[in-house]
């Protein structure tokens, strides 16, 4: 099981993706997200220039060795670019372990813990009637969490609905330069548990309702927020201030029981630790193709599950289906799982990446495929060329630079 090549696929089905495709002597084939939204051609030279090179010749089953040697032997450690590359040669060594062996890699991690991924999708509106629209749509398909987020009254844009024209499609890095949104915080801090009574009200409570906050607010607004959100039993307010600031979550958590979400922005157990281990947080977000793959996703979780602490992993569409993929095999083992997001792909992109999970009555499964279960069609793929895109930038009124 010798690696004979490794080789880095760009395309842009409907938004970039970045894949990695460890090939054996064999023959067999592995693959791995790559993508690092808005900074995409950083992961493919660190893996063309830096990684791929190292890896020919080397025994593939040695998945151990070889992250260890990526990840202690660069010298420089951590940080976006270096785990996500990191993560794109750990899931392809798995998906290459588990076609050797004939197994879905779900089962080379232990077996199944339970029987489906619950997933949460996304409704969202230009306003609360359309909302509301969006949340039967997520009912009617059978989803038993449902994230909502409504553009906030008085601004001219809100970071994270669908694109008006643009059909299923949201949260869409679609500029070549990007675009300034404006944010108001006390205009969101009003609207926002309007919004959750009328989703409420609506529906009643026998669905899990989320959102997101994007990093937006300063620690006492953040608990102003969970607070007024109390009443709606949310299943979780997610990013309610920048992740670094870690203390941050300290002064929340002193001052409402809504549960908190953080991590889509880290990469490794390090950045995870305190949070974790003070118990200020209640689901950790950090997913399979930012934080160091299965390997590492693992180690992290299993941190979390001795401190109350339960996964809930990004899975934004900036995430390949390959991500995806192997996000719902550890998902599938994990004793502390606690949700998966699940933002779909658009059209092309199932011409490009031939997948094998499946949505039933609201949780995603694998399939039972050897490895992965997720081929790339290399032709498909050169039709989709890469062009630099980005998400919006967010400032306040004042014109002063924001988080979002
Ligand atoms: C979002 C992300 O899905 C989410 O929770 O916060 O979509 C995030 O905006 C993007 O992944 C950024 O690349
Ligand atoms: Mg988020």
């Amino acid at each position: 099981m010798r690696i004979s090549s490794a080789d880095v696929i760009v395309t842009a089905p409907g938004r970039n993706y970045v894949t990695l495709k460890i090939t054996t002597e064999d023959g067999v084939t592995g693959l791995g997200d790559a993508t690092l939204n808005g900074r995409e051609m950083a992961v493919v030279s660190y893996l063309r220039d830096h990684v791929c090179p190292l890896l020919i010749g080397r025994d593939a089953g040695r998945i151990n060795d070889i992250w260890q040697y990526l990840y202690r032997g660069a010298y420089w450690r951590r940080g976006p670019v270096t785990m996500t590359a990191i993560a794109a040669v750990d899931c392809a060594l798995w998906d290459i372990l588990g076609k050797e062996t004939g197994k879905p890699v779900y089962q080379l991690l232990g077996g199944a813990a339970r029987d489906g991924v619950m997933i949460y999708g996304h409704a969202s509106g230009g306003n609360i009637d359309e909302l509301l629209e969006d949340v039967q749509r997520y009912r009617d398909a059978g989803y038993r969490a449902i994230r909502v987020q409504a553009a906030v009254p008085g601004l001219d844009s809100t970071y994270g609905l669908h694109h008006p024209g643009s059909g299923r499609t949201y949260e869409p890095a679609d500029a070549a330069m990007p675009t300034d949104n404006v944010w108001d915080t006390p205009a969101y801090l009003d609207f926002a548990p309007t919004m959750m009574a009328a989703v409420r009200e609506r529906f009643g409570y026998d669905f899990h309702l989320l959102h997101d906050v994007h990093h937006r607010l300063s620690p006492l607004e953040a608990a102003q927020l969970g607070k007024s959100l109390e009443p709606y039993r949310m299943f979780w307010i997610e990013d309610p201030t920048p992740a670094e600031d870690q203390t941050a979550f300290r002064t929340i958590r002193q001052h409402t029981t809504t549960p908190i979400a953080v991590g889509e922005v880290f990469n490794t157990i390090w950045d995870c630790q305190h949070l974790i281990t003070e118990r200020l947080i209640d689901y950790i977000r950090t997913s399979v193709s930012h934080t160091g793959g299965i390997t590492h996703l693992r180690k992290v979780f299993d941190l979390a599950s001795l401190y109350g602490v339960r996964s809930g992993s990004h899975g934004a569409g900036d995430l390949s289906p390959v991500s995806f993929a192997s996000a719902l095999h550890l998902d599938m083992t994990v004793p502390n799982f606690g949700i998966q997001e699940y933002m779909g792909h658009l059209d092309p992109a199932s011409e490009v990446f031939r997948t094998n999970y499946e949505f039933r009555d609201g949780y995603m499964h694998p399939g039972d495929a050897p490895g992965l279960g997720i081929e790339i069609d290399e032709e498909a793929a050169a039709k989709y060329p890469y062009s630099p895109k980005y998400l919006p930038v967010n400032r306040l009124r004042d014109g002063a630079m924001h988080d979002w």
